[in-house]
């Protein structure tokens, strides 16, 4: 780096007038992960000017919530609506200062069963009585997510039989699915059980190694799906913690180095105009947690058979 090189002076003397720094952050939380329809959450929320010397005159806290259309704010003391959002007025905050405001929200007793996650943001703002400048902003809203009870699928077991397959002989792929929600599962997310044997489906993918993580359900060695033997319907009524082992027949694919990956309740987004009726992101479970539906790769090995030379003895 060259000298740093000063403007020249034009007269007089320069004054270098420090902008004093504030830092506020706001912080919030109704101290828990899961709720049901028809519960009522209160959020604490914590405000701090965490400045050394700077006092901040006019704090406001602006809270927000989604999905509004099952949630009615009552807010608290304090707080008034303006639109779809509620304001409350916390005053001065001295450096090092901090206060704190209680906010509510009802849920209402029947949700749709899509819905899975409460939302609620808090935005801190403030004037001062003279030019000041915050550098951390990123702490100035805060967001508590909250998850409505629900059942969880996650796959626990993946094993293949045999573990040397010979290109096209049959492999058995066996996987474990669990429902680890706090719900049972006793329908789909539209309430039909037309199947009373299937409720959803699982799927196993297989690319080359190495690999990523399918993207979606068409991300396999030959694009598209590799066909039925590849998914598997399960009858899933689960209550929480309970098991259902199913069983996929396979075809060995060519020789070669593998990842094997399993999906339960795949999602299926729609192609353009065509849909399938399982044609949800979250499949036809709605769960609050959909990543934990796929496994890490197992990984597979195809390989010729190795025939060894025949040799005779004379006797
Ligand atoms: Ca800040
Ligand atoms: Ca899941
Ligand atoms: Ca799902």
């Amino acid at each position: 780096m060259g000298p740093f090189v000063l403007p020249k002076r034009t007269g007089g003397c320069v004054y270098v007038n420090q902008i004093p720094r504030v830092d506020v952050h706001v912080s919030k939380s109704d101290g828990q992960l899961q709720t049901e329809a028809g519960e009522t959450l209160t959020y604490t929320i914590h405000y701090t000017n965490s400045a050394d010397s700077e006092a901040v005159a006019y704090v406001q806290i602006m809270d927000s919530f989604a999905p509004a259309d099952v949630i009615t704010a009552s807010g608290g003391p304090g707080w008034t609506q303006v639109g779809n959002a509620h304001v409350f007025e916390a005053g001065p905050l001295a450096p090092g200062e901090s206060g704190s405001v209680l906010f509510s929200l009802e849920l209402d007793s029947d949700i749709p069963p899509d819905v899975l996650v409460i939302e609620n943001q808090a935005t801190v703002s403030y004037t001062s009585t003279e030019e000041t400048i915050e550098v951390g902003k990123d702490d100035n809203t805060a967001i508590d997510t909250t998850f409505l009870s629900a059942p969880d699928l996650t796959i626990t077991g993946l094993w293949v039989e045999p573990t040397d397959p010979r290109p096209g002989s049959p492999m058995t792929v066996t996987i474990v699915v669990e429902n680890q929600g706090a719900n049972a599962i006793t329908q789909r997310w539209d309430g039909s059980t037309d199947n009373p044997d299937e409720l959803f489906m699982a799927e196993l993918y297989l690319k080359p190694h190495p690999s990523s993580p399918p993207a979606d359900a068409f991300d396999h060695e030959l694009g598209w799906s590799r066909g039925e033997e590849y998914i598997v319907w399960l009858d899933g009524r689960l209550d929480p913690g309970e098991s259902e082992q199913a069983t996929l027949h396979v075809t060995a694919p060519g020789s070669g180095h593998y990842d094997l990956y399993a999906q339960v309740d795949v999602s299926q987004p729609c192609q353009e105009t065509l849909c399938y009726y399982w044609g949800k992101l979250w499949g036809l479970i709605p769960e609050p947690f959909e990543d934990n539906n796929i496994t890490t790769a197992l990984s597979l090995s195809v390989k010729n058979a190795v025939y060894l030379p025949l040799v005779l003895r004379e006797s």
